[in-house]
């Protein structure tokens, strides 16, 4: 049998740029653990790699997965923030959000615009954790053009390409920011691949987080399926409000979404074979996109799975069977001294399938 070719490594030194300092959680400021060094942390481990440094693409395919008043927010907010009184005022550059206009506030009426940056934050970012800070906009911006690279290199192709994405993506929804994510480089990938003539791709997210803003992206879309297991939000975990069992889709894309909620503590053994389910859930699609966020490993500080770098490289080889184009996109994975090599387990399990 043929040995496919090894998966090059797509990846900015502008992802370094986003430096997030904290998260404020339950009205505490927490230390932040999505850090720039993860991203070197990536590139050690898999060092043997072909790196390919990531190309400038233009909006096209942003701005239609984005809501274009979004992505123009996201660009221009920390700007606005610094002009503003807030460095003298609050004694700290980042841009943070206290109130937000949800249903309970705006109750079937229209909201205007907020004038105050510190007001209009709360549109567009839905939770405290997920600050804006100087190089945010550039590192988002560039995760989104490892995203597209990848797509390109699978176009010329490569079997599949790993996109380095930081600060991730999968929490990001078409109108917002939160969950440490602020434009959604899966779904970007995914919609590039659809604009490259493959007529159904299959997004298979295994970060520990269920991967609301992709599924939100998708919901109504029968093109596009999104499959992801993750620590149930019915034991208390975020994002709390989505990722059940029960969440399908709807219109067009109803049956096109497949959640597989776990319990806090599982290892290898189920964990795998809730990834089995949704390789077939997927099989047929003509592309894939893996949602590769390694924070289900055991040491992992964000959640309470329990997975192991031999089960991140099953999970590689069972997705790898597929035997469809593969894009490969970084999403969460906290503990420094692991995700590496969790990273470059998964790899070499997808390049050794079947
Ligand atoms: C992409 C991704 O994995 N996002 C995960 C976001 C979940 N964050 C929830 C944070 C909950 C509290 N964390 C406290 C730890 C101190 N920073
Ligand atoms: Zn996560």
């Amino acid at each position: 049998m043929p040995v496919p070719p090894p998966i090059p490594v797509v990846w900015s030194p502008q992802t370094r740029r986003h430096e997030p300092m904290r998260e404020v959680w339950v009205g505490v400021p927490t230390d932040g653990t999505e850090l720039p060094e993860r991203v070197d942390r990536i590139l050690d481990a898999t060092a043997s790699r072909e790196r390919v440094e990531a190309t400038t693409h233009d909006d096209d395919v942003l701005r239609r997965v984005h809501a274009p008043a979004f992505v123009d927010h996201l660009r221009t907010i920390h700007d606005e923030w610094l002009r503003g009184p807030y460095v003298e005022l609050v004694g700290q550059d980042r841009v943070v959000p206290y109130v937000f206009p949800t249903e309970a506030m705006t109750q079937g009426m229209p909201p205007s615009r907020a004038v105050a940056t510190h007001g209009r934050a709360g549109q567009f970012g839905y939770d405290t954790m997920t600050l804006v800070g100087p190089g945010t906009w550039e590192a988002a911006r560039a995760a989104v053009d490892c995203a597209l690279t990848a797509v390109d290199l699978v176009g010329g192709g490569a079997t599949a390409a790993y996109a380095l994405c930081r600060p991730p993506g999968h929490h990001a929804t078409r109108d917002g920011y939160g969950g440490s994510c602020y434009l959604n480089n899966a779904a970007i990938a995914a919609q590039a691949l659809r604009d490259a003539g493959h007529a159904t791709v299959a997004v298979v997210d295994l970060d520990a987080h269920h991967g609301n803003g992709t599924q939100a992206i998708f919901w109504q879309r029968s093109d596009v399926r999104y499959g992801s297991l993750h620590v149930d939000p019915g034991a208390g975990w975020f994002p709390h409000f989505y990722g059940h069992a029960h969440e399908t889709g709807a219109g067009d894309g109803e049956g096109a979404t497949r959640n597989l909620p776990l319990p806090e503590g599982t290892g290898d053994e189920p964990w795998l074979d809730a990834v089995r389910e949704l390789a077939t859930y997927a099989a047929g699609a003509d592309a894939l996109v893996v949602s590769l966020g390694v924070d289900a490993a055991a040491a992992d500080p964000e959640s309470p799975l329990q997975v192991t770098a031999d089960g991140y490289a099953a999970a590689g080889r069972v997705l790898g069977s597929l035997g469809v184009p593969a894009v490969l996109v970084q999403e969460g994975g906290y503990h420094l001294d692991t995700i590496g090599g969790l990273v470059a387990a998964y790899l070499d399990g997808h390049e050794h399938a079947g």
